[in-house]
């Protein structure tokens, strides 16, 4: 299953252009708040060396894409209108809003680091409104969104029924929270995290509730802030500030400036990588004067700073650091590294890591084929890979069922 990856903030804190900038869509954006209503979608990519450089072979992919060398995976994003706070109580038609993010699994926090909006998206004078408190308040109504989905109007009598057998506690509590795509793994894990192993949910207190909703939350819907709109003069100091007294992933981000600079590109007005501080310029006859200036700022005053605009890192960062995905290539025939029409390293798939061939067999191949799997064969080896083989980053390996 392709992950997918929430975009949330307050309103116009540059979601939707984060979004147009990853996948080159067309939601609309505005500086008035609430310009989303109903969540868009588009489809970005990570990047990752492609082994077709390692390998000196020309590739011919077929569920991603290779450019200079360079993989890109499909992966989904989803836009949604923005959070003000106390949105998990209704507030801004939060409820509505919230559940429009359970499907994600990872969540992009783009965080206005001007400090120029206040919480309901209204521009202010800037550096007036404290970005951190933005984090904060945002992690908050996302937390609390959770707790609500688990207390729901009966906790107290739902928690008594299971007063002395756990499991089936466990048990129910998935199924309150299965339309959040949480899993049983994450709630036991969310159970220890919290310290509440040995308490019997009945007589978990109000703070524990709230511990308990906020682990589970931190591991089933983790947070990533963007910090965007990095091309102001002030976001640079706010975001040292910031980074003083935030201790998760910050990514600087500008995601204008990475609209343009995929837009030029789609229009053959410059050559640029995602992901990388430069550009060459192609058909300069076709930039005006302010167009010019625009990109030798974007050069200036972001990727030669920063060493690329952060929308690539930012996605990056989600799928291989936080969501901890590498990369494999499943192929059939082991000599030429291609699938069975001849394709060379055809397909490349996001898998977590730690994931063992055995289980890569029945959740990503086939289940059909998991009940004939026999072993596995690394391409550049030519090993025996048995199921309980742990698969590594840029494995190329054949499944040899005995269909
Ligand atoms: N300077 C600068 N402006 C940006 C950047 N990203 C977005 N903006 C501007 O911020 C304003 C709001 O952008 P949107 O993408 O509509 O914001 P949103 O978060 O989707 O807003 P809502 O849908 O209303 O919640 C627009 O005027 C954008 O041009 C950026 O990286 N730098
Ligand atoms: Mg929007």
């Amino acid at each position: 299953m392709t992950l997918i990856i929430g975009i949330i903030g307050k309103p116009s804190s540059g979601k939707s252009t984060f979004l147009n900038a990853s996948c080159l869509t067309n939601a609309k954006v505005s500086e008035l708040p609430f310009t989303t209503i109903t969540p868009n979608k588009g489809i970005a990519y990570v990047k990752t060396k492609c082994m077709c450089q390692n390998l000196n072979l020309e590739d011919n992919p077929q569920n991603s894409l290779c450019i200079e060398g360079n993989r890109f995976i499909p992966i989904n994003l989803l836009d949604v209108a923005g959070l003000v706070p106390d949105a998990h109580k209704g507030k801004g038609l939060g409820n509505k809003f919230l559940n429009d993010l359970s499907k994600a699994d990872i969540l992009l926090h783009i965080l206005d680091i001007t400090g120029s909006l206040d919480k309901s998206g209204n521009l202010v004078k800037e550096g007036e409104n404290d970005p951190y408190e933005d984090i904060m308040f945002l992690e908050r109504e996302i937390n609390l969104w959770f707790k609500e989905i688990i207390e729901r109007e009966d906790w107290n009598k739902f928690v008594k029924s299971f007063s002395r057998e756990k499991r089936e506690f466990i048990d129910e509590l998935y199924k309150r929270l299965s339309g959040i795509k949480v899993n049983k793994r994450e709630i036991l894990l969310a159970i220890k995290d919290a310290g509440l192993e040995d308490i019997n949910p009945y007589e978990w207190n109000e703070q524990n509730l709230c511990d308990f909703s906020k682990k589970l939350r931190n591991i089933s819907k983790p947070i990533i802030v963007i910090a965007n709109k990095i091309d102001k003069e002030i976001s640079k100091e706010n975001l040292n500030r910031i980074k003083e007294r935030y201790a998760g992933p910050i990514v600087p981000c500008s995601a204008l400036a990475e609209y343009y600079l995929r837009k030029y590109h789609d229009d053959k007005i410059i050559n640029y990588l995602p992901g990388t501080n430069k550009f060459d310029i192609l058909q300069p006859d076709k930039l005006s004067s302010r167009e010019f200036d625009a990109l030798n700022n974007i050069k200036s005053k972001i990727l030669d700073v920063y060493n690329e605009t952060g929308v690539q890192r930012a996605l990056n960062y989600a799928i291989f650091e936080t969501a901890n995905q590498i990369c494999v290539y499943p192929v059939s025939d082991l000599n030429s590294f291609s699938d069975n029409k001849g394709n060379v390293l055809p397909d490349v798939m996001l898998i977590e890591k730690g994931t063992l061939l055995r289980d890569f067999v029945r959740e990503k191949i086939h289940t059909d084929l998991a009940d004939h799997f026999m072993f596995g064969i690394d391409a550049i080896t030519k090993k025996r890979l048995g199921e309980n083989y742990e698969l590594k980053h840029n494995d190329i390996f054949k499944v040899v069922t005995s269909k």
